[in-house]
């Protein structure tokens, strides 16, 4: 195995990466990978101990029942940031309201840290994959003030660093601070992050689909016609697409930014809005989308221009290779 390069020597080798002080860069970094391997050692002992599986018995604020592993990741990343030195605040998909780091030095923190702990987790039982997702911003409140509702609400372009990690075969934490995306997997045997995808890229076209088609004949008919078109021999392959649909964004996210494909959650019936959150799921995916050279639209609007009106809320999701997500969005006129 060739000599490696952690996480910590990439970000102090290339401190141009990072419009502000790269320390503080590292200090974010450092909370993530401290909570994302706590997390992974849960994860890969789920079956073993009691705690890890099954529902924690009550709902979020989305309506969705809380698993126990939703409730111990948001934990462990709330913890590893409150303790950064760096975050003055939080805002997670587990917690109704966003949560002001109440210590002396979290209110002199510059950034706030917007993530979804644990997405895809009705695939714990199952032994899917699954991941978290971050959004960095600088606060917009004054240092030492208490942290506010506006220092969350920020557009998806004001982003200064946003990523995910996987827990797939390996566990991988892919993030981009502007200046590119690199990915990472988590070396076991010494419980490093190595540099393993230096600058990646996502194919501009692909021959890879993603939705649930269980809500086909309830989509707009623009939609029902593109995924007809990938079916058909009309496309630029000349034979008809894969359908590849894990359940789990950051799995499909991350297959089609290394083999190119598209990554659908549109508005249906029963969810108008989409399914996927705006702040902690759409925006960072879609910053390393088009730091790589991909596209994310809610299939009419460039996700990072959308100023959030609330916390929670959730868009529309076409997201992927720049030809494959500019075709969608040409049937849906
Ligand atoms: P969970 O976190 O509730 O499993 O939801 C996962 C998710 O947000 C995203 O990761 C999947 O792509 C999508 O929802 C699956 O939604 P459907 O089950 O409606 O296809």
């Amino acid at each position: 195995m060739h000599n490696l390069i952690t996480l910590d020597d990439f970000i102090l080798q290339r401190p141009q990466d990072f419009p502000y002080d790269v320390k503080e860069l590292s200090a974010i970094l450092e909370g993530i990978a401290v909570a994302s391997k706590s997390v992974s050692e849960d994860i890969r002992k789920a079956g073993l101990v009691d705690h890890v599986l099954g529902a924690q018995g009550n709902t979020n604020i989305q309506g969705e029942s809380q698993q126990k592993l939703d409730v111990l990741a948001d934990e462990a990343f709330i913890n590893a940031f409150s303790s950064s030195g760096v975050i003055c605040g939080i805002a997670s998909e587990e917690n109704d309201n966003f949560v002001a780091f109440n210590s002396e030095r979290a209110a002199f923190g510059s950034y706030v840290v917007l993530f979804d702990p644990l997405d895809g987790s009705s695939n714990i039982d199952v032994n899917v994959s699954i991941g978290t997702i971050f959004s960095v911003y600088r606060r917009v409140s004054p240092l030492g003030s208490p942290v506010t509702l506006d220092d969350m609400l920020q557009p998806g372009t004001e982003q200064v660093m946003a990523g995910y990690v996987l827990y797939g075969s390996s566990t991988m934490l892919v993030y981009s601070s502007g200046n590119g995306v690199n990915g990472f997997t988590l070396k076991p045997s010494t419980g490093e992050f190595c540099l393993s995808h230096a600058n990646m890229r996502m194919p501009e076209n692909g021959r890879l689909y993603a939705m649930n088609e269980g809500n086909i004949q309830e989509c707009e008919q623009g939609l029902v016609r593109y995924i007809q078109y990938c079916q058909s021999r009309e496309n630029q392959t000349g034979m008809p697409y894969s359908g590849r649909y894990i359940g789990s964004l950051v799995a499909d996210f991350h297959r089609n930014l290394i083999k190119g494909g598209i990554y659908i959650y549109p508005s249906v019936p029963a969810s108008p809005e989409g399914r996927l959150r705006l702040l902690y799921e759409c925006n960072p995916l879609a910053f390393i989308a088009e730091q790589a050279g991909g596209l994310a639209t809610t299939g009419r609007q460039r996700i990072l221009d959308i100023v959030p009106a609330q916390l929670h809320q959730r868009v529309p999701y076409y997201v992927g290779s720049k030809l494959m997500v500019e075709k969608a969005m040409s049937f849906l006129g």
